[in-house]
């Protein structure tokens, strides 16, 4: 049988995530595309737990735990280094969306101005998980976590991260989903051939905050996609914009909002408001297509 993925699974079985987890996904399938050869950095996130205790690591390639904020800075020393010595290898900053849109953009901000030679990956569980499920920048408009509580849901929309970085202008940028691994794996290998910086945004569900069933992260992840929540694009040196996978009939937001906890509270006019924001970004996305 011809698989439509690589075969060789380079992170080991077991893992301390929970069960259903989409960030395992991620990097499983980011590893695919990278190869052995790979050098990662890891800030503070639940992927820090997900890895397990020193000795033991499950990704099976060099990782250097960092600081929350210092992934990217680190990952670039990383590059540096290597260059010295006249070695190659990728090299990842993989953190989570609490390091990336939060604490740490300003350091990413820096190295992507810089175009430092490196793969920044943002693994967006849309809250900060490690620490039990806070709100962070990329959390959605109105959904429940333990600092937006049931009587004061999140009142401000996710911060859109990829017009900010793509108006850094580095050479490539995608967002990927683990309900799309052919699509994922197909950018990171793009994203592994080219020079400067890459930014990838991967879209990863989580039972454990989003309270939902773990068997229906993947039905989540593919539904996100299908509404039109969170398109599937690449962008190049912040000017050439690309749906990777076009929605000519999108799903109502209701089907994605309706399977999960966090928006459990939610009125028909709140869904109707969330459907108009998502129809508004997604004409937003066709005006930067078109131009
Ligand atoms: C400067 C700093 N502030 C806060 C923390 C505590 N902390 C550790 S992990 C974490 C949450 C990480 O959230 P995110 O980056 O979204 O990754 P996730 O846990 O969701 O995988 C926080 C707040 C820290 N380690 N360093
Ligand atoms: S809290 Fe969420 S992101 Fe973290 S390990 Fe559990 S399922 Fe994965």
């Amino acid at each position: 049988m011809k698989l439509s993925i690589p075969e060789e699974e380079i992170i080991g079985l077991g893992n301390f995530g929970c069960q259903g987890c989409g960030a395992v996904l991620a990097m499983r399938y980011a590893l695919k595309a990278l190869g052995r050869n790979t050098i990662i950095t890891l800030p503070a996130c639940c992927w820090s737990v997900i890895d397990g205790p020193f000795p033991h690591s499950l990704v099976n390639v060099s990782l250097f735990h960092t600081a929350f904020e210092t992934a990217a800075p680190a990952a670039s020393g990383i590059r540096a280094g290597l260059e010295v010595k006249g070695k190659k290898a990728n090299v990842v900053a993989w953190a989570g969306d609490g390091a990336t849109y939060d604490i740490g953009f300003g350091a990413i901000s820096g190295v992507a101005e810089r175009n430092e030679d490196i793969i920044y990956v943002c693994y967006d569980n849309e809250a900060y998980m490690n620490t039990g499920n806070q709100r962070s920048s990329a959390t959605p408009f109105k959904a429940v976590t333990t600092t937006t509580p049931i009587n004061s849901p999140k009142e401000n929309h996710k911060k859109d991260i990829v017009s900010i970085m793509a108006d850094h202008q580095i050479p490539y940028l995608a967002t990927a989903s683990i309900a799309y691994p052919e699509d994922l794996i197909e950018k990171f290998k793009k994203a592994k051939d080219i020079k400067g910086m890459r930014f990838m945004l991967i879209f990863c569900p989580c039972p454990t905050g989003w309270k939902y069933s773990p068997s229906l992260t993947i039905k989540l992840a593919r539904l996100a996609v299908q509404t039109r929540i969170f398109p599937l694009l690449e962008v190049e040196f912040g000017k050439k914009w690309a749906l990777t996978k076009d929605i000519l009939r999108p799903k109502p937001v209701e089907e994605y909002l309706k399977l999960q906890g966090r928006f459990k509270h939610l009125k028909e006019e709140d869904i109707k408001e969330i459907q108009h924001l998502v129809d508004e970004n997604w004409e937003r996305l066709l005006e930067k297509i078109k131009r």
